[in-house]
Order: C-alpha cells, then structure tokens, then sequence
C-alpha cells in the first residue's frame, strides 16, 4: 500500500517537474539532466540509478554498478537532492517515498546520529553501542535552546517547556518492538525531567530504575534486558517547575519466567545478581549458592550475559534500596523469599505407588525453602504434596513460587511509592514504556497480552495523531486534506469485543469447570473470523498484529487465565508469618486484571498532552552498525512513517483558543483599540500588525491555528516587549503578558 503512494510528492520544487500526476510527463526531463533515481530491483528495495529511454509505462535504468534493468515506470521513485541528505526532520524531504525515507534514517545510522524526527514524532534507532551524547551538560543546552536537533532530551524538553507554559499536564510514550530500546530512551527521558525540576526527590526517582530492573527485567532471545512488566512514571512538579514527588504505576509482571525458561534466556536478573553478589553474612542467612546450582536457573543453559557484572549490580541495587529508604529488615525479608523461591525449584518429589500419593521429600530445598518463607517445613510439604500425580504437585508448586515473586515486585512498587510521596504537585509529566510487540518461534497467553497491549498503544497513537487532529480541522471548519492511515481499531476489537472476543471468550471458558484449552480453541475457531489461520494439530492460531503476525499455542491458556491458587496453597500462605504474602484474592481472571490497568494506563494518558517517542531495532540480532533495510522498513510501515510525514506537512501544530490568543498576544498591539474589542478581532489585529503570512495560520470557529515557526517568532517578540517594559519600568503591561 505504502509502495502505491510512494512516488506521489508532497512539496514539489520546481524544477523538476512535478511527478504527482506520474512518470510519464516528466521522465524525459530525467532522462535529459540524467537526474537520479530509486529503481525498485527484484529483492523489493531500491537502488539508485539513471534512466536511459522509456517508452510505453517501462523503463531501461543504469544502476550505479552499470547493471542495466528494464523496469515498470512504476518501480521508479525521484530522488531528493543531496542538499537534503540526512535532514533532521523527515518532513524536509522534498520527495517522499519510502526509498528516501530509509535513506536519510541509514545515511544518519552511519554517521551514529539515531534521532531523526518525523513531524512531532521522535524516532530513535538502537545503535547497539555507545554514542552517547547525554549528561547534564547535554541537558543544559536542551533547556536554554543551545542545542536542537532530534534528541530524547528535546522531547523531554518540549514537554516541559509545555507543562510550564500551558499548566496542562503532559505525557511521553515511548513505543516499538521488544529490543528496540524503549527503556534506554525512557531513562534518557526521565534524566532530562529529572534535572530539569531538580530537588531532593531527583535522586531516589533517579535509584528506582535499578531496583525496577533487577526485578523484573530478565535477558530474552530478542533482548538481554527486556523488561517483562510495563510502568507509567508520573513525576509530579509544583507550579515553579521542580519535582514535589513521583508515582510508578505498573501493568502485570511476566510470571511464567519463573518456573520455566526457553533455552539461553534467563530469569529476573535479581536471581544471579543476589548469587553472585551477595556478601557471605548474607549467603550464611539464606544458605545460598551458585546460580548454576538452582534448577530454576540452570534449565535454560544460560546464566551469565556478555559484558554484564551481576555481582556489581548487586551492588549497586543495595545502594539504591538504601537511598530508597527501604529498611535493611525489610531488604532482609525480600532477599529471603527471593532465595526460597530458588530452594522451592529445587525440592523433589517422591511416589508412593501404593498409596497413589506424591509427596515433597525433607531434604535440603525443601527445609531452606521453609526456613526463608518463614513457615514450619511439615506444612509446606503438605500442601505441595498431592494425591493426583507428579506434573500436579509441581504444577502447586510453581503457582506458589509465582505468588511469591508477584508478591515481592508489588510490594517493592509499594514501597517505592510510599518512599517517592511528596507534597502533592500541580502539574504531571508521565512516561510510558511497556513490554514492546514481541513474536517469538513459541508465543502463548504472556505473549498475547503483550501484544495486545501494544494494540492499545499504537491506538492511542493513531488516535492522537491522526485521527484526533483531522477530526479537529475538520470540526473548526479549517481547509485540510484528509490524510489515510492504517487504523488498528480492528484487531483490539478482536480482543476487546465484549460478548465475543478473544479475551472475553477466554474468561467465559476459564470461569466453566468442564472447559479445556481444547473447547476453548474450538470455541474461537467458531466465532473469531477474523483470526487468520488454525492449526488444529498444534492449537495453535495466527493473529494479524500491527506490527506483523504472531502464532499463539492455546495450550495453558486457561490455567494462566484463571490464575488461581490451589486451596491448600491458600491456607498455608495465611499461616506463613511473612506478612509479604497477602492473599486478598479478587477472583477476577488475569486477562481481565490486565485489561482493566491498561485502560486505567490509557485513561491518564488521555488526560495528558502526548508526545510520542517511536524506536527503531535496526538488525533482529543486536549488531552494532548493522542497518537491515527489511527489518527497518517493517517497523517505519507499521508505524505509518510516510503518512506522519504527510499529515505533519500540513499540520498546524500551535494551537490556542481565541481568547488565549488575544491574552497572551494582545500586549504586542500598538493601538490600543484594536485591544479593547472582542478576542477575535484582537487576534486579527495581531496578525495583521506582525504581516503574519496567510500560510502560517488558520482561524478555526474557536481556536487559532500556527504553524510551528510562526508561533515562536510571535513568542520571541512577546518576550522582547515584556523585558523591555521592565527593564524600562513601564507599568501596565497587558493582561497576561
Ligand atoms: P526495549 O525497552 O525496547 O525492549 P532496551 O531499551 O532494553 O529495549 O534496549 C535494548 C538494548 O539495546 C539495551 O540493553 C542496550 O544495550 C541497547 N540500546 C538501546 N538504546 C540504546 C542507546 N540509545 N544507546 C546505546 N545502546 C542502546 V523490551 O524492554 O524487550 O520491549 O520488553
């Protein structure tokens, strides 16, 4: 679809000649200046080269290596000029086409500059190594306006600048697939807001990554530190702009990494940290030993990350709970259920066959186990013990360890939140970054709510983007063309419909004693069609995401939906003295739980003013310098790069109600006159008084629409006349100025 539009112009300079109405009338022209072209070769992309005669919708092209090719007229795309290469905002680019838009992002890759924006949009493109230029110095010079050009820092900035002068509480979402480098960004990000509201708050906002990652972050295939859960930072600011407090709100930890691993993955990095780092009172108190001894963690062939020193990062998430002001009592208490969750891995079972019954043998695992929850070893082998069979006692088993990490993570948020409290603040800068879309050779029920949450996420995106925005226009009665794009409304009706969804669907099976991941599947094979394929055999079934396809294996779905604990496990946690392990059920499914604080997530966003941050894996193996065109091209489509950069061209992207406009302008007029009568004329008056060009603005039914550089020529002017009037001593400045 993209390819269709690609040769179509936005902003045609003259010469050449327009190429909106086709090939056809202006390919002589490129023939006779020997002008460069993008030739669609066999593989799909594009290489640069120079056409020779066309005649009858083809074309002969010569590419730079002197292959020649003879091609449709349509595979052909104009070239932007070499003035244009690698131009800070896509928005620039004379020609738009996706040849060129790859292009420019690979001609700035090379030269490791990873920001480019597109329109309002930052996109970032991981360069797997360190090119960083950040710091507070760095920041500094975001904040005065020294330094401008795309950068994490200056959509932090923005963001302020915009908190600061409207009061309006603004947000920052950063998106794109699992490894793309959201929580990099996201850090970058909240560095900036951080020193630029600095108080004593700053530090233990700076501390919480650290304790956040080591709990649930955990190398995957696609990311050696993936996060596995999704938070929304709220840094709350007093109305001078500096930090009163924060507030972390997460969306469910991945759990099922806690029992089992996939090969060469790991689990939260908390396990390997507290092995290899902890100092030997502490490896005493909780009878600790090697990661490589623990079954939990060596099932997967993979304990140790390249370039990663978990002992020192033990180290450094100590000295971030200190700053947090977590008790050393209450780290104590933490550590010990973290470790007897890697004894209970390790506990064994034995079958007595005559009695048909399993049972948890006393032994090493299972006696620390006990001692670190806290409870007396004879009960806890009585509620892991079973009289079914063993894959039962160990399917107990891992429902408990779950509970236990679950337990510790939240009330480690908890806790953080409590420590983060301060006097309540005005204004409100949230940060999003979740678990990005991920498709791995086995996806299954976290997978699929990870994806649907990135469904959500790309909705509210192209909701604010485009949709929003054009039904704005349209509504304020301004000239606009209507821009297409790709609405994913489609796939999270598939999830969200209420009667008949995948997640509702699910919940019905999950809530029916009889139902199996069997009848489930076959349920949805009923009434989903817009499921894209079944494999009966497998149970398994293909859903077309935004970002691609992804193959879910139903099996499992229903117990990691209904996420109960066995009721003897429940009596044995509200004996455990451990005060960690509430067990407040609330029966609801964990599908439903995850949908209710995604749309609480959404709702705050929707109260905010977006800005949106999209990054970039630029190779699926996390190289350095390696720019995969296809990989690159796959995430710019999904994203709907080339329809930002049209909307973004005509966008108007300043915008205040007439009144606004007229308080905060109408202190430049030189006739008062035109002051005093209505808002409207005030406005008129200003623009005409400053010969405000008729592009720059539209005057919508009730609010005044800028383009970006018009407004901030207005705003440098307003700031001129308010220091001149002070530095004169005049009084009577206008209104709001
Ligand atoms: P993610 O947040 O998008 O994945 P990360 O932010 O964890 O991805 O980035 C993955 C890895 O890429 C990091 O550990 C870094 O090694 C590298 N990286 C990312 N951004 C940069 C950067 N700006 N400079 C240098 N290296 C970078 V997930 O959390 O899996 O969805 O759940």
């Amino acid at each position: 679809r993209l390819a269709e539009n690609g040769g179509a112009n936005l902003a045609t300079p003259s010469p050449p000649p327009s190429l909106a109405s086709g090939w056809d009338n202006s390919i002589d022209y490129y023939i006779k200046k020997q002008l460069r072209v993008w030739c669609r070769v066999q593989n799909g992309f594009w290489e640069l080269g120079k056409i020779q005669s066309a005649f009858g919708g083809k074309a002969s092209v010569i590419l730079l290596d002197g292959t020649v090719m003879t091609v449709s007229t349509r595979d052909l795309f104009p070239t932007n000029t070499e003035i244009l290469d690698g131009v800070n905002n896509l928005v620039e680019l004379g020609y738009l086409n996706e040849p060129s838009v790859l292009c420019n992002i690979q001609y700035r890759y090379q030269r490791d500059v990873i920001y480019t924006m597109v329109g309002p949009v930052l996109l970032a493109i991981n360069p797997f190594k360190d090119v960083s230029v950040a710091g507070s110095d760095v920041i500094m010079a975001y904040k005065e306006k020294i330094l401008e050009s795309p950068h994490a820092y200056k959509i932090a900035d923005a963001a302020y600048t915009h908190m600061m002068r409207d009061g309006v509480n603004q947000s920052i979402i950063i998106s794109g697939e699992s490894g793309a480098g959201k929580s990099v960004t996201a850090k970058l990000v909240m560095e900036y807001l951080i020193e630029a509201g600095k108080s004593e708050m700053s530090v233990k906002i700076s501390q919480t990554c650290c304790i956040l990652e080591a709990f649930g972050n955990a190398k995957t295939s696609r990311n050696k530190n993936s996060s596995r859960f999704g938070k929304l930072v709220d840094i709350h600011y007093n109305s001078e702009g500096i930090i009163c407090g924060a507030y972390i709100h997460t969306l469910l930890l991945e759990k099922s990494r806690i029992s089992h691993l996939c090969r060469s993955e790991r689990s939260y990095h908390i396990f390997y940290q507290m092995c290899a780092g902890a100092p030997s009172d502490m490896r005493d108190k909780l009878n600790l030993r090697m990661a490589s001894e623990y079954k939990f963690l060596n099932q997967s062939g993979c304990l140790k990350i390249h370039d990663v020193d978990d002992a020192q990062n033990f180290k450094k998430l100590m000295e971030a709970m200190d700053a947090l002001q977590i008790s050393h009592e209450d780290q104590e208490r933490v550590f010990k259920l973290v470790a007897s969750i890697l004894w209970l891995g390790n506990i064994s079972f034995e079958v007595i066959d005559h009695e048909n019954h399993v049972q948890v043998v006393t032994d090493e695992a299972s006696r620390s186990a006990a001692r670190l929850m806290g409870c007396n070893v004879k009960d806890l082998m009585m509620t892991l013990s079973t009289n079914k069979n063993q894959q039962q006692a160990i399917d107990v088993r891992d429902a408990l360890v779950k509970f236990v990490y679950t337990s510790v993570f939240s009330w480690l948020v908890e806790t953080i939140n409590k420590s983060l409290k301060g006097e309540s603040g005005s204004r409100c800068i949230s940060i999003l970054d979740i678990y990005g879309f991920e498709s791995f050779q086995k996806n299954s029920f976290d997978q699929l709510l990870i994806n649907y949450a990135n469904e959500r996420l790309q909705q509210h995106f192209v909701r604010h983007i485009f949709k929003l925005e054009q039904e704005e226009y349209e509504s304020e009665g301004i000239e606009w063309k209507k821009v297409e794009f790709v609405d994913n409304q489609g796939c999270l009706d598939l999830f969200e419909k209420k009667n008949m969804g995948l997640l509702s669907i699910l919940d019905e099976a999950s809530n029916t004693s009889e139902a199996t991941d069997l009848t489930f599947f076959n349920k949805i094979k009923q009434h989903l069609n817009l499921i894209l394929g079944f494999d009966d055999e497998k149970g398994s079934f293909k859903v077309n995401h935004y970002a691609g396809e992804v193959k879910y294996e139903s099996t499992g779905f229903l117990e990691k939906n209904r996420d109960t604990l066995h009721s003897d496990t429940l009596q044995f946690l509200s004996s455990s003295c451990n005060n960690f392990l509430k067990t407040d059920f609330d029966n609801l499914t964990l599908g439903t739980k995850f949908k209710y604080q995604l749309f609480k997530m959404i709702q705050m966003l929707e109260k905010s003013n977006p800005h949106f941050i999209r990054c970039i894996r630029p190779n699926a193996k996390q190289l350095q310098g390696t720019f995969d065109k296809e990989t690159v091209l796959q995430q710019l489509r999904c994203s709907g790069i080339l329809e930002i950069i049209k909307i973004s061209k005509s966008r108007y992207p300043t915008r205040m109600s007439h009144q606004e406009f007229a308080n905060r302008f109408g202190c430049l007029l030189l006739s008062k006159k035109s002051y005093c009568q209505d808002v409207l004329s005030t406005s008129v008056a200003v623009l005409q008084q400053f010969r405000v060009l008729p592009e720059a603005y539209q005057l919508g039914y009730t609010k005044i629409y800028f383009r970006q550089e018009q407004f901030l020529v207005l705003e440098k002017l307003r700031k001129q006349v308010i220091e001149n009037k002070v530095e004169k001593g005049v009084s009577g400045i206008g209104i709001a100025c």
